[in-house]
């Protein structure tokens, strides 16, 4: 059955907390989507094949020129390309951990994918990012953990930046959608 899309915002200050979806953010008007890559950034499977495809080969293009110059990107980092078709201005690159039991620094890792993200769109002076649930697919991270780790990473960044102003997550799927909205009550009330 196909769920309608939802849509949760809670406020911290004058900031703003999205939680979309479900919903594709290949559609995203964001001035930046974060692509859940691969430590080769030259493309895989889901949401990483979704934005090269549907962005064209000048993200590929730049993906390179930027494994050229610094070798394979490592987990819990993130760079940013132009988003060649897509709507939004810029797609920003990060590796999310690989699950492996939860005692190899997943969780931290996966909060610097979050903080290094919205690092980056702060200081490219963007207002506005959008994520997916990174690492909860191919990665293998238990999404309910992963929900609380991405909200709170990434709502702690949004209290420090200069610029940015809105995180959205935008979900895939319903349940998915479920653990992101119930981790973002934890910080504040929806707003009606
Ligand atoms: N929009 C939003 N979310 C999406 C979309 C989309 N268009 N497509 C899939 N998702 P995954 P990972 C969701 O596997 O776990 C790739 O091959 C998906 O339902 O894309 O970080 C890379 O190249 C899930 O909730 O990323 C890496 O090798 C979430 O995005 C590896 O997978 C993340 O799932 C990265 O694995």
């Amino acid at each position: 059955m196909h769920s309608s899309p939802k849509v949760l915002r809670i406020a911290l200050g004058e900031r703003i907390l999205v939680i979309a979806g479900p919903g594709d953010i290949t559609r995203e008007q964001a001035d930046a989507i974060v692509n859940a890559a691969n430590s080769s950034l030259l493309g895989g499977g889901g949401v990483d094949g979704a934005i090269h495809r549907a962005g064209g080969p000048e993200i590929l293009e730049a993906c390179k020129q930027i494994v050229a110059r610094i070798g394979r990107l490592p987990a819990g980092q993130a760079v940013a390309t132009p988003a060649g078709l897509l709507s939004a201005r810029y797609v920003i690159h990060t590796v999310g951990p690989i699950w492996s039991g939860g005692n190899r620094g997943e969780a931290e890792t996966l909060a610097s994918c979050h903080r290094e993200s919205i690092r980056i769109a702060d200081e490219s002076q963007l207002t506005s990012i959008a994520f997916p649930a990174i690492s909860t697919g191919a990665y293998g991270y238990p999404v309910d953990q992963a929900s609380r780790i991405a909200v709170s990473s990434a709502a702690a960044a949004l209290e420090k930046a200069t610029h940015v102003r809105e995180i959205r997550f935008v979900l895939f799927d319903s349940p998915t959608w479920g653990h992101y909205a119930n981790a973002a009550r934890a910080l504040g009330k929806p707003e009606e």
